[in-house]
């Protein structure tokens, strides 16, 4: 039962009357590599697998040249070339890239590298398994190179924001012996074109370093290397010092003592030994009581290029973390968080080695139900840069509640930021395109665990889906990816796709209305949880997350005039329209003003009426979602269909406590009835 939700996606459901295809799909499969251990040779397994599941039909795998008319040959450009010829006109590859034509009686898979090759195969298959036999011919690259998971694993085998069990691959502080969920994932995440897995937690622990958990990443990485997945970890700045088992110890982690600079080269060393491919360094300092370079009067450049240094002869990147802020007194409201990043980066553009990224969470301050795109993107135009996004519901639900993410992150990708007063979109920036870098992309924050849905609920994983999807080519449709992604996961009755189409499609917008519109952020528990309605510990806390609720105005003024000033790290058309609160958007004004609650929106109404009106209308939409779901019944197997129908049924009702909750908050502070007299009534009486 478990293995719906494990399969995800690649399930390879029968087709329904799927042996009439027979005579129109390859009997032979070529797959040009002989090691077991390479991405080719497991794209010809997994050809054999899916055309046996999705049609019934059994091929043989052959790992040299083979004259079949009715093939479907796999493998890089290059050995292809060499096995078979050259092809009429060479396809423009880059790395990663692949070509695949269905066109002629060989359907031909070839990739620039092998893991292109690999991709090919899963996108030959996703047609297959979609009851799509097209005849297509195409070459597909990647828009970024970087196309990574973030895992907040930790050593213990807890996991930091994780909804769905324990870790897959740490538990009492070392690398677990049995890894089959990891290969499993790595096959999941290499069909949707990630390249690698930062297996632990940005606020990360030293003994990760100890030379038994070395060994243990590279059996990480010898699971998933077949399917072309790295392995990338995050540091502990302070390790040096910090007493690691089997590692010198340091009575400094300055990032230019001379010892500091061995220690980290020496360390590296040991990784590449076991991990020849490492993909890099993933590093949150100076951020949340994260030790840094500043500790030491060091800028965070130095910081970064101490291990950009070490990495640089062996290949690897650093991604080092934006994410860096210090605690804050609301008595100094202008002291504001969302300024922090750019306080901290700008003035070190052009500072950092080349092999370090620059990775920025896609709005100012942390994951919220909305935010404006990271004017950070516009202030570093010499330096590397990347997305991150959560795909673990931190903030959004927590896997409890159905928010389908590709609609908020393209609110992010396709902004314009103007740079220079030239179209500058976040994921032109992000490509390396806009500033001509050839290193960026990005990084998702996963969190899978052992649960049988990897993520803590089958509807949540369209949003992992969706994450690599977009990192290959963030041009794609928020609702085609759904779509894809629900035929191949559920299946192609058209009730099926329209019904989760409709609930997927409503309920980020939902959630924003029922936790917090207007750009007020997610109202939620900001002291620890994250879950569930508290918006009374949005202000007066350290974490800058303030609204600046009192009894007649609320909203953070970040205005150049009169505020914070944050708008003015935009380039100046943006920073002019949100300076503006005429030409500021309703779903970001309190973001950047602070008004009456009595204030007309653009849309004609008051921010107080507004908030309640909006607070009843997404928690009446998440109702139907609940009915919706009760549709699919005996149209998607039992075990899935009860899974989440729970889930929709609670969401309903939590969605009730969160309208309640910040109608009522606001309703007591403002002392504003609501016109229609729903807010503060007992709801039978
Ligand atoms: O969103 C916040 C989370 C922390 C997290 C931090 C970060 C890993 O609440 O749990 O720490 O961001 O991104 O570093």
């Amino acid at each position: 039962a478990a293995e719906n939700g494990l399969a995800a996606w690649l399930r390879y459901a029968p087709l329904q009357g799927g042996e009439g295809y027979h005579s129109t799909l390859p009997s032979h499969i070529v797959a040009l590599n002989t090691s077991s251990a390479s991405p080719v040779y497991v794209a010809g397994q997994e050809l054999q697998q899916g055309i046996q599941s999705i049609y019934g039909k059994q091929c043989n795998v052959h790992h040299s040249y083979y004259s079949a008319s009715s093939s479907v040959v796999v493998g890089t450009l290059d050995e292809y070339t060499k096995a078979y010829g050259s092809l009429s006109t060479t396809p423009d590859l880059i790395e990663d890239g692949y070509w695949l034509s269905t066109e002629g009686n060989t359907v031909q898979i070839l990739g620039k590298n092998e893991r292109g090759a690999l991709y090919g195969t899963f996108a030959y298959l996703s047609m297959l398994a979609q009851g799509n036999l097209t005849k297509v011919a195409y070459s597909s690259n990647p828009n970024a190179p970087v196309r990574w998971t973030n895992e907040w694993d930790n050593l213990d085998g807890s996991i930091e924001r994780g909804f769905a069990g324990n870790s897959n691959w740490f538990a009492n502080g070392v690398i677990v012996s049995n890894l089959t969920r990891t290969a499993e994932y790595a096959r999941l995440l290499a069909s949707i074109g990630i390249n690698a897995v930062v297996v632990n937690n940005v606020n990360a622990n030293a003994s990760l370093l100890t030379p038994q958990n070395i060994e243990g990443l590279g059996r990480i990485a010898d699971v998933m290397r077949p399917y072309g997945v790295q392995v990338g970890i995050s540091l502990y700045f302070s390790s040096p010092t910090s007493g690691v088992k089997g590692q010198a110890n340091l009575t400094t982690f300055d990032p230019l003592d001379e010892s500091v600079v061995a220690w980290w080269t020496n360390v590296t060393g040991q990784i590449y030994q076991q991990v020849p491919d490492m993909a890099g360094y993933l590093v949150k300092a100076n951020s949340e009581g994260q030790p840094g370079p500043l500790t030491y009067n060091r800028t965070l450049a130095q910081g970064a290029n101490l291990f950009a240094k070490a990495l640089q002869p062996h290949g690897g990147i650093v991604m080092f973390r934006a994410f860096v802020y210090n605690n804050l007194n609301e008595s100094d409201w202008y002291a504001d968080r969302a300024n922090a990043q750019i306080q901290f980066f700008k003035p070190l553009d052009g500072e950092f080695d080349s092999n370090v990224i620059i990775q920025i969470k896609y709005g100012p301050i942390d994951f919220q139900v909305r935010e404006p795109a990271s004017p950070l993107f516009a202030n570093i135009p010499k330096s590397n840069a990347a997305i991150e996004l959560q795909v673990t519901q931190e903030y959004l639900g927590q896997q409890c509640h159905l928010v389908y993410l590709a609609p908020l992150w393209k609110t992010i990708l396709d902004f314009d930021l103007r740079v220079d007063n030239e179209s500058s979109l976040v994921r032109n920036v992000v490509s390396g395109q806009r500033f001509n870098h050839s290193l960026g992309g990005y990084a998702g924050v996963v969190n899978v665990g052992t649960n049988d849905t990897w993520i803590g609920s089958h509807m949540a994983m369209s949003n992992l889906y969706a994450y690599g999807r977009l990192a290959w080519d963030p041009t794609l449709d928020s609702q085609y990816i759904l779509q894809e992604w629900i035929r191949l996961t559920f299946n192609a009755d058209q009730s099926v796709v329209n019904t989760m189409t409709q609930i997927s499609m409503e309920s980020w917008p939902a959630y924003e209305n029922y936790s917090g519109n207007l750009g007020e952020q997610t109202l939620t528990d900001i002291l620890y949880t994250h879950f569930g309605p508290n918006p009374q510990t949005q202000d007066n806390t350290v974490w800058g997350q303030w609204t600046r609720a009192d009894h007649t105005t609320i909203g953070m003024d970040r205005t150049v005039s009169n505020g914070t000033g944050f708008a003015g790290n935009y380039p100046p058309e943006i920073a002019a329209m949100y300076e503006n609160i005429a030409t500021t958007p309703d779903n970001l004004l309190l973001w950047f003003h602070h008004v009456n609650y009595t204030h007309l929106l653009h849309s004609g109404e008051t921010v107080i009426q507004d908030f309640y009106d909006q607070h009843y209308a997404g928690a009446a939409t998440a109702q139907t979602f609940a009915t919706m779901w009760e549709s699919l019944k005996g149209k998607i197997d039992d075990e899935r269909y009860y899974d989440q129908l729970f889930r929709q049924v609670y969401q309903a009702g939590h969605s009730l406590v969160w309208r309640d909750a910040i109608s009522n908050f606001y309703n007591n502070i403002s002392g504003i009835p609501d016109a229609a007299h729903r807010v503060g009534k007992h709801p039978y009486r």
